[in-house]
């Protein structure tokens, strides 16, 4: 059973700031998301994924007040850590999390718009490529983007991931494509948001794991 689709992320202000509240409510459908993918394979991926909502929760219910969105989170950290800021806390832990959501967002955008590998059309594979390449390869050693070739192989097929994102029920394609573009309108510009937000306060790393 998929939450994915139903819960929207909410729309932002026009200062594209991001209610902590509300990111954490959004993200935290996506575990259970990735449990219908169906692999114990996806296993690792979500218990990163876990780790990094926790993280950031963890932060934010110490003082919600002075945490409303996630810029107020970053900038304390940084007050807080100094030199090792921003490969600490809350902060290293959303700068993962956004690759994560870069991932989905590049993959529902390809499926989507209707990209597909010609000669095995119930495959995503070319999309899950272009997502990672997209979001998150260039962060990864060799050992990783081993695991990353693992899951590949585990990848649902096209039909299946439909279905996931459809509540377990099979929907017409196009009915699901629909779904996905309204889902993808807030996400992206959550996930542009945030990186932009990363960008502006020079907090991103590019070390790879
Ligand atoms: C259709 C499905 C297709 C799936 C394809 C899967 C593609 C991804 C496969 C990659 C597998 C990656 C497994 C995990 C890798 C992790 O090592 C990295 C780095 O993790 C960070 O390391 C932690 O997240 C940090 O945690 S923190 O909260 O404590 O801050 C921290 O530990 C950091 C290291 O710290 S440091 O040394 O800097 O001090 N994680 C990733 O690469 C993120 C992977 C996200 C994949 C998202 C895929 C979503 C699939 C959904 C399908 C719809």
């Amino acid at each position: 059973m998929s939450l994915l689709l139903d819960n929207q992320f909410s729309e932002l202000p026009e200062d594209r700031s991001v209610d902590t509240q509300q990111f954490l409510d959004a993200v935290s459908h996506l575990p259970a998301f990735i449990d219908c993918l169906g692999s114990k394979v996806f296993s690792v991926i979500k218990s990163d994924i876990v780790g990094n909502i926790t993280k950031i929760r963890g932060v934010y219910e110490k003082d919600p007040q002075r945490y409303v969105t996630l810029r107020h989170i970053l900038e304390a950290e940084r007050e807080e850590h100094g030199s090792e800021w921003p490969k600490v806390g809350a902060t290293l832990a959303l700068m993962w999390l956004k690759r994560g959501l870069r991932f989905i967002q590049i993959l529902l955008q390809s499926l989507a718009d209707g990209e597909k590998d010609e000669n095995n059309p119930n495959l995503i594979r070319v999309s899950i490529n272009k997502a990672y390449d997209g979001a998150l390869k260039r962060y990864h050693g060799w050992i990783v983007q081993k695991i990353f070739k693992a899951a590949l192989l585990a990848a649902p097929y096209r039909s299946d991931f439909l279905k996931a994102l459809s509540k377990g029920e099979e929907v017409a394609e196009e009915e699901v494509l629909v779904n996905v573009r309204r889902f993808l309108v807030n996400f992206s510009v959550t996930v542009d948001a945030i990186y932009d937000m990363f960008t502006s306060l020079n907090a991103e790393l590019d070390y790879a794991v």
